[in-house]
């Protein structure tokens, strides 16, 4: 018996940057993703001030889907993918972002991918920007701190909703939105908003007006997308990692509930389209006198989102920190704390497939939007063992995750447009820069040195998950 929705979109899920590869080819600009160095498990990467030699960037190469697009896209069909998630590299399109014309030959690249999707059937899921906007923007302009950045990325959607009006119908704007406000530090600022702090600035400042101005400009696609075509679905995208209290101590509930509003004022704004009043107290009682127009306020509540795409990862706990101040945003690191009831993964990212359920209930019952869960699944070392890689690791986190999401179909009646696990086939972290943080149902034969030979493999998650697509959920053995 199906368990899910005739239609449900089966998938996988990547970023442009963090598989393609290709940084230099086509005409592509360099975007944020190309000056940031592979870190690991325990130092961060190193955002460095434009290319330098001798420097290990290792989204330049990635597993260099560029050129391997043809053979991949076979093996997602073999797979049984109904949707295939990933980004456009905003630097294939407007290599520095600020230019008249669009690059051709990026454009076309886009096109030749789309094309051998739909030969197999497979549905385009497409966000706009994912962690790679064009540096230039970054250098130029200070990043998403400057007003004209929506000029530049309403121009770069409009662009690209024209060429693919028939060709993908499934967009989302800005990945993961919420990051930089939820973690708060120099990296998520960066990554989302292309942010640098400039000396005497405050960042916290900054990453609020950076974020206003891309909720204005996400609105603003949103509209100019239906207008080019009215059966588009455009969402947003969130992640979230729901913040449970350590323990019924209410102080520990509001800080639960602190956080969580913390992480999440982006949907209030992208669904609801309107600021919630806890947060326009915040930017008064902080004196941030943000730019944020009247007419802007107009366009948010003209723009909301069609559905609300989200990652989903680990959960948190919270507790209340001694004679903290009233305030909603930090999330103080001593407020951060391990729950003994859940087991981490070798990132130390919690392993919770309620939390998934609850996320889903949460989105659900405030946003009454479609749900779509973009992202999903377990980062971890894998073992080539005879040309094998027998994952049970990865098949029993997914498989515990895909139980609980359908309960919260089943039982709890969420609508739910699809399930597009991360990383499917192996690539390059985003938070690490590894190689060797491992998501894929498909091995990619490079490690964190950047060696190997980019020989695709199915590991055993592979045949496992094309059994879950084939009876639609039903069969998760
Ligand atoms: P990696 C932080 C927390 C949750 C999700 O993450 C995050 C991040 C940023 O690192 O990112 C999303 O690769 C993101 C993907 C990313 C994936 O989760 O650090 O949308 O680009 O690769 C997994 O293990």
């Amino acid at each position: 018996m199906s368990k899910l929705p005739e239609g449900f979109l089966w998938g996988g899920a990547v970023a442009a940057h963090q598989f393609e590869g290709g940084w230099q080819q086509g005409g592509k600009g360099v975007s944020i993703a190309d000056v940031m160095t592979a870190g690991s498990n325990t130092e961060p990467r190193e955002i460095t001030d434009g290319v330098l030699p001798g420097k290990n960037y290792p989204n330049h190469e990635a597993i260099d889907f560029y050129d391997h697009y043809k053979d991949d896209v076979k093996l997602f069909h073999e797979l049984g993918l109904k949707c295939f998630r990933t980004s456009i590299a905003w630097t294939r399109i407007f290599p520095n972002g600020d230019e008249d014309e669009p690059n051709e030959a990026g454009l076309k690249f886009y096109d030749d991918l789309f094309d051998e999707l739909h030969k197999y059937n497979i549905e385009p899921v497409i966000t706009l920007s994912h962690f790679e906007m064009p540096y230039h923007l970054v250098k130029e302009y200070g990043g998403w701190r400057n007003r004209k950045l929506i000029d530049f990325f309403t121009k770069f959607a409009t662009t690209v909703f024209k060429r693919y009006k028939d060709k993908v119908k499934y967009w989302m704007t800005f990945n993961e939105i919420n990051n930089q406000t939820s973690m708060f530090n120099k990296w998520s600022v960066f990554t989302n908003s292309g942010l640098l702090a400039k000396p005497g600035e405050d960042l916290e400042r900054a990453m609020f007006q950076a974020s206003h101005y891309e909720v204005v400009a996400s609105a603003l696609a949103v509209q100019i997308g239906h207008k080019i075509n009215p059966d588009f679905k455009i969402g947003a995208m969130f992640s979230n990692g729901p913040a449970y209290p350590l323990s019924p101590d209410p102080r520990n509930m509001m800080k639960s509930e602190r956080t969580m509003q913390a992480a999440q004022w982006y949907a209030d704004v992208q669904c609801k389209g309107k600021y919630p009043n806890w947060l326009k107290q915040y930017f008064a009682r902080k004196h941030f006198d943000l730019d944020i127009t009247l007419e802007d306020l107009d366009v948010l509540k003209a723009g909301t989102v069609d559905y609300i795409g989200f990652s989903y990862y680990a959960s948190h706990a919270v507790q209340a920190v001694k004679d903290e101040a009233d305030d909603y945003m930090t999330r103080a690191k001593d407020s951060e704390v391990q729950n003994p009831t859940l087991k981490a993964s070798d990132w130390g990212w919690l392993i919770d497939p309620i939390g998934l359920r609850y996320a889903l209930n949460w989105y659900s019952d405030r946003y009454d939007k479609p749900l779509f869960i973009v992202e999903n699944g377990l980062g971890a070392f894998d073992k080539l063992e005879d040309g094998k890689i027998h994952d049970d690791y990865r098949i029993s986190y997914l498989r515990e995750h895909i139980k609980q999401m359908e309960l919260a179909v089943n039982v709890d009646g969420v609508d739910l447009m699809g399930y597009t696990p991360w990383g499917f086939i192996d690539l390059v972290s985003a938070g690490t820069g590894q190689m060797d943080k491992r998501y894929g149902m498909i091995y990619v034969d490079k490690n964190d040195a950047g060696k190997g030979t980019m020989k695709r493999m199915k590991k055993d998650s592979f045949n496992w998950y094309q059994k879950v697509i084939a009876s639609n959920g039903a069969d998760l053995d």
